[in-house]
């Protein structure tokens, strides 16, 4: 695919980078003294047989760089894929904040967004069960503002002391170093069970959220309630929201899993190939707002990072929207040395005392400085600010920048006092001044106990179809736990959800759900503490529901960039692939030739088709939908093997849609006698025996549903 097109995107950040860019195109290999090589194939030996001699520093200098490439990975979101883009402010927003990228419309501010899963290696697959990361560097001229969130707008745990036992417990056992990237295990169900404040998020990481599509349809949360604040100082509470304009979309855990195997770089792939192919990734960056005289006036804590604010309650305003137009040049440069840290702020915007924000603004520039290795990553070219940085820091391992004159300290008068402080009208960042007045305690507040409502609330909003795949996502989880008692603490947690769920999940496990009378359902309680203190009643049976909370609500917003396979191989009707190739073209879907071999494809008419795959390099699992043109040859063919069946079969159980013209059909028909008997009658699977003037059009609208889920049985 060519790079052209995403190479003449650019904004004041990827200008900046241009100093660091090196292209070898059309230059001598040189060491990295600029010393140029005459021979980089061979050692410098005593003898064309050796030895080799201690003398050959280019032997040694390329051993010894490669020697040390690799820098520790990230403790947590190790895996990622990052992306330039752009962001712009609908209106001015003054009432709002002050934060200049904010007030206006007409600057488009430089943005570098990775996307992440937490618990995998660097090297794990994509389609983990997991949350996803949503950081986004926004370059401003006011300096880097960082929104760090989560694709899940709550999190596992209310107070950052906890973070090393929830992540210890999730990544795999330090004895045998299994499993990879999977939460499908002993130690982090044992210490979720034994957490109840958990429940929320746990709802939300066993729900088709934790599968994505792609990144480009998951919504993003900045999770903790920030602040807002205006020139005038006002201060307003506010939780950060992005809406995919693609919408939010899922794949079914079957598929992920098979998905894993097939394209482990299932979602990376998709985003690089989205934005080299011009169909740029799209959200609109929304905040609730609370103002500060609201605070307390929800049933749950504004502080706790387990709670989120229903969109019935406070709905969201939208500021802007971001755009994702250009690939990384360098992985390494770029998306793997990419500091973010929740406390890169600009004026306007400032921290609430979430105890996990306040947790996490400790622990970001620290993580930096062992993974990147010194204090002074802010000056690798990615982390670089585009806004200017004068200060009195210097020194350090790799320090770049040459610092002139004779200070480096303030106050000073060698200099004249520079750098300057600024006022805040002159753009200087004054905290906001919340008055504070209480003990220093080490406690939990009251007001963080109840960890079981908006559980319920999430259970249900859900539609029967999410609320079967969350039964089915524990059933799984909670049946590769091997020690039976977590299993039975767990149904205990999930009946204090709803009872409905906990006996679905208990027939799964071969187990009645156990009885709560007695048991201390909280073992997050400090020594000396009453346990009274710390337990939770059940969910009120008053907890009502949330739209927002299902992907099954949000309108369906066409097939662009959904992959749509064709199954052919040589003898294929023209007519028939013609048309639907030019239909699925029209609405921007990406189509794939897959067929028995790779290499050219020849149609009945005689022209010649490039094969996009063969059906041993790809899977239906790698698509959205699939269409079988007619032919009579091209139908025979796939009808011997084996890998074609499988693939209709494959994407009629993950609920895909199907369509089939002419002699096409038999391919479908073949895949029914073989196992699927009800795919011809089911919903989404569009047949018909003539040239289906007409089936390219309900294919698409079809493929627009994203998924049939009347074809799966629904346990609730
Ligand atoms: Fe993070 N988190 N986190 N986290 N987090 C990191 O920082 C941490 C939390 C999030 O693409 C680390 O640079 C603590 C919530 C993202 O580079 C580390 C706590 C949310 C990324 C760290 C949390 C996040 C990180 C590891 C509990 C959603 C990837 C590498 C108090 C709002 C950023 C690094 C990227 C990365 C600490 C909880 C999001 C160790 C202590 C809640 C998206 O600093």
């Amino acid at each position: 695919m060519s790079t052209e097109q995403n190479k003449t995107n650019t904004n004041a950040k990827l200008d900046e980078l241009d100093m660091n860019r090196e292209d070898s195109s059309g230059q001598f290999l040189t060491t990295n003294q600029g010393l140029r090589v005459n021979d980089d194939q061979n050692s410098l030996k005593a003898g064309p047989r050796g030895a080799t001699l201690l003398e050959d520093f280019i032997l040694r200098e390329k051993i010894t760089h490669f020697d040390h490439e690799r820098i520790p990975e990230r403790i947590v979101h190790a895996r990622g894929a990052a992306a330039h883009g752009y962001f712009q402010a609908y209106e001015p927003q003054p009432e709002l904040t002050k934060a200049k990228f904010l007030l206006d419309p007409s600057v488009q501010t430089p943005v570098f967004v990775r996307f992440s899963t937490v618990a995998g290696s660097r090297g794990s697959t994509d389609l983990a069960r997991d949350v996803r990361g949503f950081a986004v560097k926004f370059y401003t001229e006011e300096g880097n503002f960082d929104l760090v969130g989560n694709n899940i707008p709550v999190f596992f745990i209310q107070d950052a002391i906890k973070f090393p036992d929830l992540i210890h417990a999730v990544k795999p056992e330090p004895n045998n170093e299994i499993p990879q990237a999977a939460s499908a295990h002993d130690t982090f169900w044992d210490f979720i069970s034994l957490t109840p404040e958990s429940m929320h998020m746990v709802m939300w990481v066993m729900s088709d959220r934790a599968i994505p599509r792609s990144y480009r349809m998951m919504e993003g949360f900045g999770v903790h309630t920030f602040r807002l604040i205006n020139a005038n100082g006002k201060s307003r509470f506010v939780k950060f929201h992005w809406k995919p304009l693609l919408g939010v979309h899922s794949v079914v855990w079957d598929e992920a899993q098979l998905i894993s195997g097939r394209d482990p770089d299932f979602h990376r792939r998709d985003l690089w190939d989205a934005i080299e192919g011009g169909a740029y990734p799209e959200w609109e960056l929304g905040v609730q707002v609370v103002e500060e005289e609201d605070e307390h006036k929800f049933d749950f804590d504004l502080l706790d990072s387990t709670k989120l604010i229903p969109e019935e309650l406070v709905p969201i305003v939208r500021l802007g929207k971001m755009t994702l137009n250009r690939n990384p040049d360098n992985y390494f440069a770029e998306t793997e040395q990419v500091a973010f840290h929740l406390g890169h702020v600009v004026p306007g915007i400032d921290f609430s005392n979430d105890p996990l924000l306040q947790g996490r603004l400790f622990s970001y520039t620290d993580t930096q400085l062992k993974r990147l290795g010194g204090p002074n990553f802010h000056e690798i070219p990615i982390n670089r600010p585009i806004a200017p940085v004068h200060n009195g820091q210097r020194d350090g391992h790799m320090r770049q920048t040459i610092n002139v004159g004779r200070t480096s300290y303030g106050p000073n008068a060698i200099n004249g006092d520079s750098p300057a402080q600024a006022t805040e009208a002159e753009g200087g960042f004054v905290s906001h001044a919340e008055r504070i007045d209480a003990n220093k305690v080490r406690a939990r507040s009251k007001s963080f106990m109840d960890h079981y409502n908006q559980a319920k609330l999430f259970w249900n909003s859900q539609s029967p179809t999410e609320k079967t795949h969350i039964v089915k996502a524990l059933r799984f989880e909670l049946g590769k736990v091997v020690v039976e008692d977590i299993r039975k603490r767990m149904l205990i947690h999930l009946s204090q959800i709803d009872t409905t769920l906990a006996t679905l999940v208990g027939e799964g496990l071969g187990l009645e759900v156990p009885s709560a009378e007695g048991v201390q359902l909280n073992k997050s309680v400090p020594a000396d503490a009453n346990p009274a203190d710390y337990q939770s009643e059940p969910a009120k049976s008053t907890v009502g529901s949330s739209a927002a909370l299902s992907m099954a609500h949000p309108p369906k917003k066409g097939i662009k960039t959904r992959q749509v396979a064709i199954l052919a191989a040589d003898g294929v009707d023209a007519t028939q692939l013609k048309s639907m190739m030019n239909a699925l073209s029209a609405e921007k879907a990406i189509i794939g030739i897959v067929a028995p071999r790779v290499g050219m494809l020849k149609t009945s008419g005689g022209e010649t088709i490039k094969i996009d795959a063969s059906l041993q390099t790809t899977a239906s699992v790698l698509f959205d939908a699939v269409y079988v043109p007619g032919g009579q040859s091209s139908v025979k063919s796939l009808l011997q093997e084996p890998d074609a069946i499988r693939f209709i079969h494959e994407a009629f159980m993950h609920c895909k849609a199907l369509a089939a013209t002419g002699e096409g059909a038999d391919l479908l028909q073949a895949a029914a006698n073989g196992g699927a008997e009800s795919l011809l009658s089911s919903e989404g699977v569009i047949t018909s025996s003539d040239t289906g003037s007409e089936v390219p059009q309900k294919f698409i609208d079809a493929i627009e549903q994203h998924r049939f889920w009347s074809r799966e049985k629904k346990l609730v």
